[in-house]
């Protein structure tokens, strides 16, 4: 039985060597022209923030991406996301970016929605313990997440692509390979290979034992559930690496030592770094101070200021860090900023990137609508209207003759003539 769940790899299995033709395209050649470039490019960025072995065993990481290693490209690579609300929110977007650029370069990539894992509640970077979640409502949050994240990579597609071949954006969920997973079976071929000593040493489970409230069994256990996705997504889609936050990785360290121990492997982590608020708390749901994805819990208007709102001194790095826009691009974004700082250029370029990625292009153009709204820009029968959801309100904008005037900016001026009342 143990046999069934811890599986050898064999090679050329799984989304890793379907994905891409052999031959790539001129502009992913020169991408990946040095083994070093997709690495060492984030790196420059603040992207990426650390690697996890230093060193491997028999291959170490550049040589994953470097295409002149046979077999090596594409690569798989994934990150995962705990369904513990119905929305993803900013700090998501910043692990999920790190799987764009891989994706942009040729790889294949897997979002990996936490079904089974939201129910025991990640620990790491808790100074608490997680609410309980009902299992119907993980799997309503799981639901929304998964649609999340296939709306954000569509529009990555279609508004960044400019026909270019990129690598497969896969969604998959742990759910599926834990549901009909008999608890003997698991605990019998998977707990043996985990050293407690190891498991206890990790900084997510030190900081909570020593916490009043202590630990539960589930949570401990959690990164045992996670290191064992890596392996699945080893064995299943030859995936390598696992990016994820910086709190990430002890969970992801858990994984490297399981698979290396089963398959004798190199597999490795990437962390991105933590985006917090003025305060230095995590953004996200725990602190009570996530910027959601989901336009009903945060609107594109608000998605759009909270991005436009970014004090100088933030700006370039999330420049940086949440757009796609070439570094020379946004050195010269920050050298006009300089010259006409009042004009809030590299907020206005950065909040535009982000909005336009996450809400498309129709999400966009209301946030600007609700903007210039705000800003005084509009005016309707003389009169300046600041609330963008009274625009144009039938019985209270229209004069006796059945008309509107309305002035959109200074000079674009609109005679409306209402049909029916
Ligand atoms: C990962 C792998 C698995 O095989 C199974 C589950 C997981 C999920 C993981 N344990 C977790 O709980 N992640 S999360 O749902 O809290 O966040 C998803 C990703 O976004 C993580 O990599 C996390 O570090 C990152 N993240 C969350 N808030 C962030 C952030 N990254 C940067 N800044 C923030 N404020």
């Amino acid at each position: 039985m143990a046999a069934s769940i811890l599986r050898c790899i064999s090679r050329g299995q799984g989304l890793g060597t379907r994905g891409l033709s052999g031959v790539l395209p001129l502009g992913l050649r020169e991408a990946h022209s040095g083994a070093q470039g997709l690495l060492a490019m984030q790196k420059a960025r603040g992207l990426f923030k650390e690697f996890f072995p230093e060193r491997g065993t028999k291959t170490e990481l550049p040589e994953l991406f470097d295409r002149g290693t046979a077999g090596s490209f594409p690569q798989t690579i994934y990150c995962g996301f705990d369904p513990t609300a119905d929305s993803l929110h900013v700090g998501h977007l910043l692990a999920l970016l790190g799987l764009f650029h891989f994706q942009r370069a040729g790889h294949n990539v897997i979002a990996l929605v936490g079904g089974a894992t939201a129910r025991l509640g990640d620990p790491s970077g808790r100074t608490k313990e997680r609410e309980a979640l009902e299992a119907e409502r993980v799997q309503s949050n799981a639901r929304a997440l998964r649609q999340g994240l296939k709306a954000l990579a569509a529009n990555h597609q279609q508004l960044f692509a400019n026909g270019r071949t990129w690598g497969n954006f896969t969604v998959l969920d742990n759910s599926a390979w834990y549901q009909k997973q008999d608890l003997v079976d698991f605990l019998a071929a998977v707990g043996g290979h985990f050293r407690m000593g190891t498991l206890l040493s990790r900084l997510s489970v030190q900081t909570r034992l020593k916490s009043a409230e202590g630990m539960s069994l589930a949570e401990f256990l959690y990164q045992v559930l996670q290191a064992y996705d890596f392996y699945y997504l080893f064995q299943h889609y030859r995936c390598r690496v696992q990016l994820g936050g910086s709190d990430q990785l002890g969970n992801i360290m858990s994984g490297y030592e399981f698979i290396h121990k089963l398959t004798g492997e190199d597999v490795f982590g990437i962390s991105v770094p933590l985006i917090t608020s003025t305060t230095g708390a995590k953004l996200g749901k725990s602190a009570g101070n996530a910027v959601w994805l989901n336009r009903d819990k945060t609107s594109p208007f608000e998605l759009y200021q909270f991005f436009v709102r970014q004090q100088d001194d933030l700006v370039e790095r999330y420049l940086k860090l949440f757009t796609f826009l070439p570094l020379p691009e946004i050195d010269h974004i920050m050298q006009l900023h300089v010259k006409e700082p009042e004009k809030r250029g590299p907020q206005k370029r950065l909040a535009t990137e982000v909005t336009k990625l996450v809400h498309g292009q129709e999400g966009l153009d209301s946030a600007k609508r609700y903007r210039m709204i705000t800003e005084g820009g509009v005016s309707i029968n003389h009169r300046q209207v600041t609330n963008p959801e009274s625009v144009l309100v039938v019985g209270q904008h229209i004069l006796k003759n059945g008309l509107s005037l309305l002035k959109i900016g200074k000079r674009n001026f609109y005679i409306i003539k209402w049909l029916q009342l």
